[in-house]
Formats: structure tokens, C-alpha cells, sequence
């Protein structure tokens, strides 16, 4: 296969040198930076993931920051969600839609202050979003990105090694998408009880970009006795606990609706994009679901994963695509993510795959996306 040239166009995370040092294999592209996603081995960072304590450099999920006197009212204007109470301190995960009601991010929100707010991104380009309706729009604030970077660690035992980094009390007072400034031997960051996955932890946004190094160390130093190491965002536990990849499940067309976010989206308020949803609720269907499936792989290799989205037939018709497909360990068998027409997507519909010698077809499960498996 051809490589991925490394070069200056792309950057680099502050936990670049150390992600290598430590043994990444596999990157992808993210917000224009590289971004681990294998350390050469998928099952046991799954593994470890579920039972113990990963530690992650998402440095790629960048933060568009919105300082000024009209931020809060900002943030409510282009978030889906409701967010104009959102206290300091506090996160909330949030889809963004463009005009034409189109999913084109789904950060977490963090307000960190008053006039100071975080929108800490999905792959997407938000900033620009955000300038030009700041712009436009005539609100007094500014929108820029920040030298921020977090490291996630992610696990059952990473609410100890929290503990052994920050102290019992901070670990006890912060709950689920709470979020406070701390230092570590000197090292600035703003650490919030989130992360991509269900098995629990926390981020740690290094606020200098100079310091990677030293926290990755820190954390790698401080974790060795519950067992941690490097791993990455993690497409089977994922899958498995419904959690959405923007850009991979979904198209550059698709609903906040479709993709199961219609749950966060408060429809009583006039953000960017509610409009144009709720004129589609009028129309007979929502155009399209995004499903949990069960496929049927041909070869039943357990590192197989789908490399592209495959077109998906009902009796030669076109009903949608398999956006994702990984092996499932908690389920033996291998699962996916479709978006499919609505009139191809209730749960037990069996389609054809378009994927020629890979994938035969495949079923929608009677557990709706969003929910674990
Ligand atoms: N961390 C940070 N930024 C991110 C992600 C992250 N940006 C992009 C991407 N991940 C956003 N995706 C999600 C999706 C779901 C959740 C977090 C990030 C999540 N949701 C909870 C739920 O669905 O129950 C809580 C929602 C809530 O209460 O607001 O945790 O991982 N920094």
C-alpha cells in the first residue's frame, strides 16, 4: 500500500513525538492533524480499555473558542442544543447544524467562564462556521483556536489514577462533564470528566502545547501500576455503546435527526438550522435513518474493518449505505452502522451488501443507535 506523506500541512499534537515513541502504527487525519488510531493492537487496547486504563492522544479534537460579552448567546445561537443555561464549569455534547439543517459538527460544549466558552470539535470546520456567523450575525465576540490539546484517559481505572494525579477531592467533586483549571507539576490544563467512550474517565486539556511531552510522561509514570497504556478512540467499544463518529457515519447530507441526535436538539429555540429541520418534520419521512446492523463478513477476520461505505439494495434498489463495520468481542460477530431510507431501516430488515467477496449483507438490529449493545 502507499503512505501517507508526513509534512508541515498536516500538524502535529503535542503528543506527536511521544504517540511514535510509544509504538502508534496506524494514523488518521483529523481536523488537519495526524491522529493515532492503533497501537498495532486492536483487541487488546480494546481489551484494556474495558478493563483497565488507556491513555489517548486526541490532541485532534481541537477547540474553536468563543470569548466576548455576547458568548453564551453565541454558543446558544449555533448549537442544536440548548446550552444558554450551561453553568461555568459545566460541558454539555451538542450538534451544530449549518442553515440547511445539515449535521456539520457535534462538539462538547464547555463554558469555562462567563464571556469564555469552548466548543471542542468533531472532524469538522467549525471555526469558519463560527466566524462567519459571528460576522454576519453581528455578535460581539471572537472566534478563534486556542492552543489546547487533550489527552483522554479513558477505563474503569482511570477514576484512580485521577485520584493518584489530582487528589481525592477534586476527583470526588467533579461529576460527569464537570470541568475545572488545574496544574500538575507546573503543567496548565483544564480537566473534564468526558471522553469518547462508555467505560468512563477523564480529559485533560493541556493549555501549553510546549508541555506534551511532560504530561503524556506524567501520566504514563503515574498510571504503570493500574496497567495503563497508549490505546485510541475505539471503534468496537464505540459501536458497541452507540456513540456517533461524525464523518464516518454519517454523509456530508445527513439530518441530526437521522443520526439519532434528534434527542439533543431543543427545537423551541431559533439556533442556526432549526428552521429547515422542522420544515423536513412536515414531510412524510426523515428521509433516512442511521441503524445498528448485524454483517455478514465473508472472511471472519477479526481486524476487518469496513474501509469505505458500501452501497446497501433492497431487491437491486439503492436503500442507503453501511457507513461502519468493526468485529464486536462482546458479541462475537461482526456489527455496523447503516443509514438507510426509512422504509429499509425497521429492525429486522435483511439488505443486500454491494461489497463483492467482503460483505454479503446484512440486518437491522431491534436496538435502536444510541443505546449499547
Ligand atoms: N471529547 C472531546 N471532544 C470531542 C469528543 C470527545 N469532540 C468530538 C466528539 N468526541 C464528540 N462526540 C461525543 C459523543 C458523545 C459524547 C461525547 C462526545 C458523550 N455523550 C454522553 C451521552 O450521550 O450520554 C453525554 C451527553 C451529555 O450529557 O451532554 O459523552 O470525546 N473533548
Amino acid at each position: 500500500m502507499p503512505e501517507i506523506t508526513i509534512g508541515s500541512r498536516i500538524k502535529k499534537s503535542p503528543f506527536f513525538a511521544a504517540t511514535i515513541a510509544a509504538g502508534a502504527t496506524h494514523f488518521t487525519i483529523y481536523n488537519r492533524m495526524y491522529m493515532p488510531t492503533s497501537y498495532g493492537d486492536p483487541l487488546g487496547e480494546y481489551h484494556r480499555l474495558k478493563a483497565g486504563v488507556s491513555m489517548w492522544d486526541v490532541g485532534a479534537e481541537r477547540q474553536v473558542e468563543i470569548i466576548g460579552p455576547d458568548a453564551r448567546a453565541f454558543c446558544d445561537r449555533v448549537s442544536a442544543r440548548n446550552v444558554s443555561n450551561l453553568k461555568p464549569g459545566r460541558a454539555r455534547y451538542a450538534p451544530i447544524c449549518n442553515h440547511n439543517g445539515i449535521l456539520i459538527n457535534d462538539p462538547i460544549v464547555l463554558c469555562l467562564a462567563e464571556d469564555r466558552w469552548w466548543l471542542s470539535i468533531a472532524d469538522g470546520d467549525l471555526l469558519q462556521h463560527c466566524q462567519a456567523i459571528a460576522g454576519s450575525e453581528g455578535f460581539d465576540v471572537e472566534a478563534f483556536e486556542p492552543d489546547v490539546s487533550p489527552l483522554a484517559v479513558q477505563g474503569p481505572k482511570a477514576a484512580d489514577l485521577a485520584r493518584d494525579l489530582f487528589g481525592d477531592e477534586l476527583v470526588e467533586n467533579l461529576g460527569f462533564f464537570h470541568h475545572c483549571e488545574v496544574e500538575l507539576d507546573g503543567i496548565p490544563m483544564v480537566i473534564c470528566k468526558s471522553g469518547w467512550s462508555r467505560q468512563g474517565g477523564y480529559e485533560l486539556f493541556l493549555t501549553d502545547g510546549s508541555r506534551g511531552q511532560a504530561l503524556w510522561d506524567l501520566v504514563a509514570e503515574v498510571g504503570e501500576k493500574y496497567g495503563i497504556a497508549p490505546g485510541t478512540p475505539h471503534h468496537m467499544e464505540r459501536i458497541e455503546n452507540g456513540l456517533l463518529s461524525y464523518g464516518s457515519d454519517t454523509d456530508d447530507d445527513t439530518d441530526p435527526f437521522e443520526a439519532g441526535l434528534g434527542q439533543w436538539c431543543d427545537m423551541d429555540r431559533p439556533f442556526v438550522g432549526r428552521d429547515a429541520i422542522t420544515a423536513r418534520h412536515g414531510e412524510p419521512n426523515r428521509r433516512r435513518r442511521l441503524v445498528n446492523v448485524d454483517v455478514d463478513v465473508v472472511d471472519r477476520n477479526e481486524l476487518w474493518t469496513a474501509d469505505q461505505p458500501y452501497p446497501a439494495l433492497v431487491q437491486g434498489q439503492p436503500a442507503g449505505f453501511l457507513r461502519t463495520a468493526v468485529w464486536s468481542p462482546k458479541l462475537d460477530r461482526f456489527i455496523g452502522l447503516a443509514l438507510l431510507s426509512v422504509a429499509h431501516a425497521a429492525p429486522g430488515t435483511h439488505l443486500d451488501v454491494d461489497a463483492p467477496g467482503i460483505v454479503t449483507g446484512m440486518t437491522v438490529t431491534d436496538v435502536p443507535f444510541g443505546a449499547s449493545l
